[in-house]
C-alpha cells in the first residue's frame, strides 16, 4: 500500500513538474509590445500550466488504464457494476470548483491591472468636450503617470479598412503611427457593422460597434511594425481587414506627424 501510494505522489509529482516547467519556458505567444502585454501573459501562462497538467495527467491515466484493465484470457463479462464512490465524487467536484474560482477571480485581476475595471469617461480628451456616452473599452492603467503625453486618435473602421485620424494634427492616415512609450488614447466608431481592433502583439482586442463608441487605451514599448486584425467576421472580405500600427522613437514620429501635418496645410 506504502509503495503504491509513493508511486502516485511520484508520478503526480512528475506531472506538475513536467507542465510548469513547459509552461515557464515554451513561449507559444508573439512578442510583448505594449505595457498590457506581460500583464496578459502572466495568465495565459498559468492557463497553459493547468492545461498541461490536465492534459498529461489525462493521458497518463489513459494509458495506465489500457494495460492495467486489459480484459483477461477467460474474462467473459465486466464484472461487478461499481456504484458510487463518495470520496471520489468529492474529489473531483472540489477540486475544479477551486480551480475555476482561482481563475475566475485571477481574471478579475488581470483585467482590473490592464485598465478593465477603470472609468471610461474621465481620461479622453476627446470625450471631455462631449458628453457623448462611452458604451465599453480598456482604460488608461495609472492616472499617476504621465498624460500630457497623450496621444489621441480616433478610428474609424468600415467594411474593409481602418482609418486613422489624429485630431491634433487634422489629417487621416491608413496608418496608425505612435511613439514608442506614450499612452496612445483611442475613440473608436464603427460606419457599418461591428468590428474588432486586434493587435496581438500588444494583447489588446476591443470591439468597434456602429452606434456605439468604444474606447481603447494602451502603452507601445517597443519600436516596430505590428499588424492590427479586424476579429469580428464582418463581411465577404473580412479576412483582408488588416492595417499597420509603427511605433516610433518620438523623434521619428514627430517627423512623421509633421510632414503629414504640412499636407494638408499645402491641399
Ligand atoms: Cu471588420
Amino acid at each position: 500500500m506504502l509503495n503504491k501510494n509513493l508511486y502516485l505522489i511520484l508520478i503526480i509529482s512528475f506531472v506538475f513538474g513536467i507542465s510548469f516547467w513547459i509552461g515557464l519556458n515554451v513561449n507559444l505567444l508573439p512578442d510583448e509590445a505594449s505595457l498590457n502585454a506581460p500583464i496578459y501573459d502572466e495568465l495565459f501562462k498559468i492557463l497553459f500550466i493547468i492545461g498541461l497538467i490536465i492534459f498529461i495527467g489525462m493521458t497518463l491515466a489513459v494509458v495506465y488504464s489500457l494495460f492495467k484493465f486489459r480484459k483477461k484470457n477467460n474474462q467473459t463479462g465486466d464484472g461487478i457494476a461499481l456504484e458510487g464512490n463518495l470520496s471520489l465524487e468529492i474529489i473531483w467536484t472540489v477540486i475544479p470548483s477551486i480551480v475555476v474560482l482561482i481563475i475566475g477571480l485571477y481574471s478579475y485581476n488581470i483585467y482590473d491591472r490592464i485598465g478593465g475595471m477603470k472609468q471610461l469617461n474621465h481620461n479622453h480628451e476627446m470625450m471631455s468636450s462631449n458628453s457623448e456616452k462611452i458604451w465599453a473599452g480598456i482604460s488608461q492603467t495609472s492616472d499617476n503617470e504621465i498624460t500630457k503625453n497623450n496621444l489621441s486618435v480616433e478610428v474609424s473602421a468600415m467594411q474593409f479598412a481602418f482609418l486613422f485620424n489624429y485630431p491634433k494634427g487634422n489629417f487621416i492616415s491608413g496608418e496608425l503611427h505612435v511613439p514608442v512609450d506614450h499612452k496612445v488614447s483611442m475613440k473608436m466608431e464603427s460606419k457599418d457593422v461591428i468590428h474588432a481592433f486586434w493587435v496581438p502583439e500588444f494583447r489588446i482586442k476591443q470591439d468597434i460597434i456602429p452606434g456605439q463608441p468604444t474606447v481603447l487605451n494602451f502603452t507601445p514599448t517597443k519600436v516596430g511594425k505590428y499588424p492590427i486584425i479586424c476579429a469580428e467576421l464582418c463581411g465577404p472580405y473580412h479576412g483582408g481587414m488588416r492595417a499597420s500600427i509603427i511605433v516610433q522613437k518620438e523623434s521619428e514620429y514627430e517627423e512623421w506627424f509633421k510632414q503629414n501635418k504640412k499636407m494638408e496645410v499645402n491641399v
